[in-house]
């Protein structure tokens, strides 16, 4: 079985649809038994539903005003030895809410071997950055409705009944979301819109040792958690770029599987950073976050999560 992340036109129709909603797109996939297909035959749900897949960073303004805040935080810090402690990453606390169709593992009930699994996945991705998960608590619901309708029409009364702690808190639920789509997060800077809707949302199977290859190592799951930190893309404005990150090379589009030496913006210093967590490659191909990305994650985190 193949299994696509579809990109879509989705950062172009950000450019015109911005500020609205505080739901990422992010990664996408789509079982498409033996037969590849190209992303474009699988645009049409995706962009039905790409209205909300904006967060407020995509508009420069209010990018500018967070990292403007960011360098003022910065000037601080050199004066004040607290705050600067507080900077260097710390211990998220996460709550796991596995929703489920039914009480099997296929159905969705994921075991908890499983969610430890991808507590250690995040732990080893995000190493470099500071910053560590403790899981917390698991919880465990039998909805099919929420299960298949946790990218859309169930998401909010799913996530209403039940999220848990504040902007600092992971919240991360396993589920469907069907339409091919492997996972989705909502940026710090939507926390404060919309507190409850604030989280991570996982296909189960992306999980590690789930049946989504070659997407079943959790680095979906990374990915999610890099947007939750404020990362972008790596594609984002393709060569003209737009992550906010100086030593990610920009690259025209999103790359699947692992092509190495691709190098779409060959005008540009360097290969497209095809292993970065925050591209579409396959999960077994993606194993770094670049220094500026961790810079990035920490001004976010301080910005709009750490103590809120
Ligand atoms: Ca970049
Ligand atoms: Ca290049
Ligand atoms: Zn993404």
């Amino acid at each position: 079985m193949n299994k696509f992340r579809v990109f879509v036109g989705v950062i172009a129709f950000c450019a015109i649809a911005l500020v609205l909603f505080g739901v990422d797109y992010s990664t996408s996939a789509q079982r498409v038994g033996n037969q590849d297909v190209k992303s474009e035959e699988m645009n049409q749900p995706v962009v039905a539903r790409s209205e909300r897949a904006c967060g407020t960073e995509h508009n420069p303004q209010k990018i500018a005003e967070s990292e403007t805040d960011f360098r003022f935080k910065l000037e601080k810090m050199r004066t004040s030895p607290n705050m600067y402690a507080a900077a260097a990453g710390g211990v998220i606390n996460v709550y796991f809410h596995v929703v489920s169709s039914g009480t099997s593992v296929a159905s969705g009930n994921v075991p908890d071997s499983m969610i430890a699994q991808q507590i250690s996945v995040l732990n080893t991705a995000f190493g470099g950055s500071g910053y560590s998960f403790n899981l917390i608590s698991t919880d465990r619901t039998t909805n099919a409705t929420w299960y298949n309708g946790c990218y859309g029409s169930a998401e909010r009364k799913m996530k209403n009944a039940l999220h848990q702690g504040t902007a600092d808190d992971l919240n991360i639920y396993s589920c469907n979301p069907s339409n091919g789509i492997l996972g989705y997060a909502t940026f710090p800077s939507s926390y404060t819109r919309s507190p409850n809707l604030d989280g991570v949302v996982l296909l189960d199977q992306s999980m590690p040792g789930g049946t989504a290859s070659p997407y079943n190592l959790g680095d979906t799951g990374t990915h999610e958690v890099g947007h939750w930190m404020g990362l972008y893309h790596t594609f984002q404005g393709g060569c003209t770029g737009g992550d906010y990150v100086s030593d990610t090379a920009a690259e025209s589009s999103a790359a699947y599987n692992c092509p190495q030496g691709r190098d779409t913006c060959t005008t540009l210093a360097g290969l497209d950073p095809i292993t970065n967590f925050m591209d579409y490659t396959d999960d077994a191909c993606m194993f770094e976050f670049s220094g500026g990305q961790n810079t990035r994650m920490t001004s976010q985190f301080d910005t709009y999560r750490l103590g809120k």
